[in-house]
């Protein structure tokens, strides 16, 4: 399917013989996210001119102080979603609890969890930032209103996931467990044109991307992790920092490395959300032939037990991720 104009929504319904999740119905639930993230891009590379760059002035549940492009992709991506029948319960680092749009049932089945806008402090330094999503279904047989017992599902069990990085060119990456696959949206004709089919991360990759900062803070393996890298041993690793955990994760997805978020003492159970942060890209990851880890389980194993639970993050190719683990479990 290269070449010829393969917008996502073709490539959902072309692909639906090759797993179940891609009928009609969920080519149309992503539809509603493809909508909200190009009117993000729209209002993304027109902050500078438009009255929405800066704080808003509020703190939200994780603490943080949110953006106005924060609020704004938000309010896009709960709108867009409101208008999909078969969304029961919307799930955003910003909002304090789920929005239960309706009560889940055969019908309203899916739940969306996502950040809206990752790395929105680097917004007014025009630097990439991106939306993370994550697609769960409703269990069965759970009795309506206890939303948190249909929401709080290991990452395995994501029907589909996603992200968008809105940089020099607005680029879509999901998958629904049969392969990772890429879109550029082409603004000309205002849709996400298929890029890549069925990427593939190199199984190794001599780039690191960590916060050195906090080197002091990271565990006594982690520490001898960031000394064997700068070894002749090691060779030439690299160090690439965006800050921004979406642009880390691409660049990681496409050439390789390893991303890593340990446990600091600021932040003791790591800072990246684990519903819609850590278990989406750990999808994408493990699709993509890579690997992601707290550490101690498989990032997909992980039961969250609270809504915006933390957790540390090691996430890349095999061999690298691999690599950190001998050093932080010795
Ligand atoms: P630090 C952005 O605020 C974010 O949530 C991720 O996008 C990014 O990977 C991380 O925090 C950066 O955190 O502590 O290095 O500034």
């Amino acid at each position: 399917m290269q070449g010829q104009l393969t917008t996502i929504e073709d490539h959902i319904i072309q692909c639906q013989h090759e797993h179940p999740t891609a009928t009609g119905e969920f080519s149309w639930l992503l539809s509603g996210i493809t909508l909200a993230t190009r009117i993000i891009s729209a209002q993304v590379r027109r902050a500078g001119l438009n009255d929405i760059l800066g704080e808003t002035g509020m703190t939200n549940v994780q603490g943080e102080i949110v953006q106005k492009l924060d609020t704004l992709a938000n309010e896009t991506i709960a709108t867009c979603l409101g208008y999909r029948e078969n969304v029961g319960i919307m799930v955003s680092e910003e909002d304090d609890e789920p929005r239960i749009l309706k009560e889940p049932s055969a019908k309203a089945k899916y739940i969306v969890l996502f950040d809206p806008l990752d790395g929105s402090s680097n917004i007014d330094v025009n630097v990439s930032i991106g939306t993370i999503f994550s697609i769960l279904q409703c269990r069965d047989g759970i009795a309506s209103g206890r939303s948190l017992d249909h929401i709080l599902q290991p990452g395995a069990r994501q029907i589909a996931a996603g992200y968008v990085i809105y940089s020099s060119s607005t680029v879509m990456a999901y998958t629904a467990g049969s392969g990772v696959h890429m879109f550029t949206l082409d603004p000309s004709i205002g849709a996400f044109r298929l890029q890549r089919e069925n990427v593939v991360m190199p199984k190794s990759g001599k780039t690191y991307s960590i916060n050195e900062a906090y080197r002091m803070q990271f565990p006594k393996g982690i520490q001898n992790y960031l000394d064997w890298v700068k070894t002749d041993e090691a060779g030439d690793y690299g160090l690439r920092y965006i800050g921004s955990l979406v642009a880390d994760f691409h660049r990681t997805l496409l050439h390789g490395g390893v991303f890593l978020y340990p446990p600091t003492k600021k932040a003791p159970h790591g800072k990246l959300r684990l519903l819609y942060e850590a278990s989406p890209l750990a999808f994408i990851a493990e699709q993509a032939g890579g690997a992601a880890t707290d550490g101690n389980k498989r990032i997909l194993d992980k039961v969250p037990t609270k809504l915006h639970e933390r957790t540390p993050l090691i996430i890349g190719s095999k061999a690298e991720v691999d690599r950190v683990l001998s050093f932080w479990k010795l």
